[in-house]
């Protein structure tokens, strides 16, 4: 079965690592989420794809979620010695990925190019495609009186996420087409998935861009959503604090309406079993429902979750 899946970055990737070991990495496709991408120290870096490759690539640092395993830091050390800004932790081998990928942007290549150089590198066979090849960069507004544009990242790694939410722009989105490939992707795809991200700040840039929207709607395949939320709490960060802003209730209910509206119909939502008393409110919205432990600490909890989720689109 060919299986398109929409994803964040950490939550996206464990979900990911789990159906790759149960389905095989060759008929998967991740339609990753961009408006985190960042510039600094001159470099392109692309965090959601880069967690998503190295999570595939079984390189990645479990404990954090993010960079290399066993990443050191001395640029950083040094960088911050000129003064410059070491908020974003910036592994020495990870500078690697950035500096190839800011490079090859230099010499015309577009981002799903790079995105697809580093991951058969890394020797990775899911197809890892950024959701557009446009630019698109999330912004948080925040303050109490004049109101603050903060990029994704300083909002949530510099400043720890700690500001009230005003507003959220996908700036670019609107303009922004899906890539050729993301189209055939998902065009091709048997089955597509929201991963268990951020439905708002990881799978909401993805869903504003037009093309990546409609296409989802107009789609044929069955849509499964992987709830990120479990007994009222976010499974990974701030997703609570976004839900809330989007006044959108932090439960797999919540989220299951969130896309629903969104899509002009969600087929179906994986949810946790401590959530079972919202099953039947769910399925009121004509979206099926599939109760599992979701919540992806080992190996063998990502892997149980991935065929939960394949043995229920099968069935839908
Ligand atoms: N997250 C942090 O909390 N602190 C960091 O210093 C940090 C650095 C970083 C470097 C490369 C990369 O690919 C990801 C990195 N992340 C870091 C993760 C990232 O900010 C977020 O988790 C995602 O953008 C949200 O999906």
């Amino acid at each position: 079965m060919r299986i398109a899946v929409v994803a964040g970055g950490v939550g996206g990737s464990k979900f990911l690592w789990g159906l790759a070991q149960e389905v095989g990495e060759e008929s998967l496709s991740a339609i990753v989420n961009t408006g985190d991408d960042i510039e600094l120290h001159g470099l392109a870096i692309s965090p959601d794809v880069d967690i998503v490759t190295y999570t595939l690539a079984g390189l990645v640092d479990t404990d954090k979620g993010w960079g290399f395993a066993g990443d050191t830091f001395h640029c950083m050390e040094v960088l911050a010695k000129y003064g410059q800004p070491a908020w974003f932790k910036l592994g020495d081998r990870d500078l690697g990925t950035h500096l190839f990928r800011t490079q090859a942007l230099r010499q015309g290549r577009r981002p799903t190019e790079v995105a697809d150089a580093i991951r058969r590198a890394l020797g990775v066979r899911v197809r890892v495609l950024p959701m557009t090849d446009d630019p698109v960069t999330t912004h948080i507004l925040v303050g109490d009186g004049p109101i603050r544009h903060l990029h994704f990242q300083e909002y949530l790694v510099q400043r720890g996420a700690v500001d009230e939410i005003r507003g959220i722009e996908y700036r670019g989105s609107a303009r922004a087409h899906p890539s050729p490939e993301v189209l055939a992707a998902l065009r091709e795809a048997e089955a597509i998935f929201l991963a268990p991200s951020n439905p708002v700040a990881s799978i909401g840039p993805i869903l504003a861009v037009p093309g990546i929207r409609d296409c989802l709607r107009r789609s044929q395949a069955p849509i499964v959503a992987i709830s990120p939320v479990v007994g009222g709490q976010s499974l990974k960060g701030p997703t609570d604090k976004f839900l809330g802003w989007a006044k959108v209730e932090v439960s797999p209910m919540g989220v299951a309406r969130l896309y629903d509206s969104a899509l002009d119909g969600l087929d179906g939502m994986l949810i946790d079993r401590a959530d079972a008393g919202e099953a039947a409110r769910i399925e009121e919205l004509g979206i099926r429902v599939r109760m599992e432990g979701i919540v992806m600490r080992g190996p063998e909890d990502k892997r149980r979750v991935a065929r939960a989720a394949v043995k229920f689109v099968e069935e839908l």
